[in-house]
């Protein structure tokens, strides 16, 4: 039975570019093919449980604008809860959700009350999902929230707040696991400082190597196929985070041995907070070989602040699905909507436009990036540009066949003089704009 929270709003259908249906995708049809592969299956769409059904609209200035059904923290609104979840992602043809512990159920007194609600709760999720329900494209534990992680969760000088963290992302695990997630993200919004005054960085990274050690370890100890994700974010909530940017993620793995076990998930407004584009991150973790999924939400350019905002730039949105095609597209990742309203967007249909837009963005984004990719747009004159290293003296500098000596005798003998060619960035950025 439905809870009625969606009124009478149906399930979204594709209706092509001329539609001017605002509840109607425009571009996103399932199962359209590009390059080959049914348009769902590239884009993996993931609806994130806490912005849409947890944020209350407020802000540092002013407390909840939404009034939901289901607020309060009892297990039978969190079963409403979960019904209204589900019938959105059913009315959006979501493939895949998202969701934290504390998203989910209301935190118990114990640590073992916890749990137990978080088992009751997937139970239900479980029942949901059978029978061509959403899946699980990752699970997490919320780390930040409780006022027990404000010095941080792994990183805490405390060793009874990390076992708690790690005894609850056991739990967390389990739960991911049983529900057939595709991955697990760890996202360490407290792992990080307020001031160095109070912080030994040393130490706090050597914990937080630990427990993401002891992650990866119980991942192997259950069974568990999914890939473990780390979320870079370069601060906020606090004032600097461990996992800054995809490059530091990259040496803090490399550090603890962890690189071919852990990937990131990134996200396009952390990238900006870090000072970088989306396509920057993408790039760099693909070069790396470190690229999982990616939280498509974008950043307002002029706040300064993690806005979590619904995708709304296609010539953005391509750039970062050609880096991703360029990797060869998602295994076990996706897109996921990481993004909130805003908090006078009160109404049950604002939540379905907000997906409605995202979705289709993203579906012209990915149609722009696989025609560049087909024709070679950008790697075409990519290949030109490092023509020269096909060269055989060439390549013996790259594998380590020459030293230093044999260079400067060679460039001396053969008289090198380097010519300076262009860049030809405009003509690049022109042929860009033909196909967004
Ligand atoms: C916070 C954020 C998180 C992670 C999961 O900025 O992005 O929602 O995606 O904890
Ligand atoms: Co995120």
């Amino acid at each position: 039975m439905s809870t009625g929270f969606f009124d009478d709003i149906a399930k979204i259908a594709y209706e092509g570019p001329d539609s001017d249906n605002p509840l109607a995708f425009r571009h996103y049809n399932p199962d359209e093919k590009v390059l080959g592969r049914r348009m769902e299956d590239h884009l993996r769409f993931a609806v994130c449980y806490w912005h849409n059904f947890v944020w209350p609209g407020n802000d540092p200035f002013g407390g909840q604008t939404f009034e939901r059904p289901w607020f309060g923290e009892t297990m039978e609104l969190a079963r409403l809860k979960a019904d209204v979840a589900f019938e959105m992602f059913d009315i959006l043809g979501a493939p895949f959700y998202t969701f934290h512990d504390h998203d989910v159920r209301p935190e118990g007194e114990t640590y073992k009350e916890s749990v137990a609600r978080l088992d009751e709760i997937a139970d239900y999720f479980a029942g949901k999902m059978e029978n061509g329900g959403p899946k699980l494209l990752w699970g997490t534990a919320n780390l930040f929230s409780n006022r027990r992680y404000m010095a941080g969760a792994a990183t805490n000088p405390n060793p009874e707040v990390f076992a708690y963290a790690a005894a609850t992302v056991k739990a967390c695990m389990d739960v991911t696991k049983r529900l057939g997630g595709q991955n697990y993200v760890l996202w360490g919004g407290r792992e990080g400082y307020e001031t160095l005054l109070n912080t030994d960085m040393g130490r706090e990274l050597d914990q937080l190597g630990r427990f993401l050690t002891m992650v990866v370890d119980y991942k192997h100890k259950i069974g568990f196929e999914g890939t473990i994700l780390v979320e870079p974010k370069p601060q906020e909530p606090t004032k600097h985070q461990y996992d800054f940017d995809v490059a530091t993620v990259y040496g803090f793995l490399k550090r603890y041995g962890l690189e071919n076990e852990v990937k990131v998930n990134i996200e396009q407004g952390h990238a900006i907070l870090a000072g970088h584009s989306f396509e920057h991150e993408l790039a760099l973790a693909g070069a790396l070989g470190i690229l999982g999924s990616i939280d498509v939400n974008r950043n307002d350019y002029q706040s300064g602040w993690d806005t979590d905002q619904f995708p709304n730039n296609t010539p953005e949105v391509a750039l970062a699905y050609y880096h991703v095609l360029q990797q060869g597209g998602f295994t076990t990742g996706g897109t996921n909507f990481d993004a909130k309203l805003r908090r006078q967007s009160l109404d049950p249909e604002d939540l379905i436009a907000a997906h409605v837009g995202g979705m289709d963005v993203c579906a012209r984004g990915l149609k722009a990036a696989a025609r560049m990719v087909e024709d070679k747009a950008l790697s075409g004159p990519l290949e030109e540009r490092y023509a020269g290293w096909r060269d055989a003296e060439a390549q013996a500098m790259l594998k380590g066949e020459r030293t230093l000596e044999q260079i400067a005798d060679r460039v001396a003998k053969e008289g090198i003089e380097p010519q300076p060619v262009s860049g030809r960035q405009e003509r690049l950025e022109n042929i860009v704009n033909r196909y967004v």
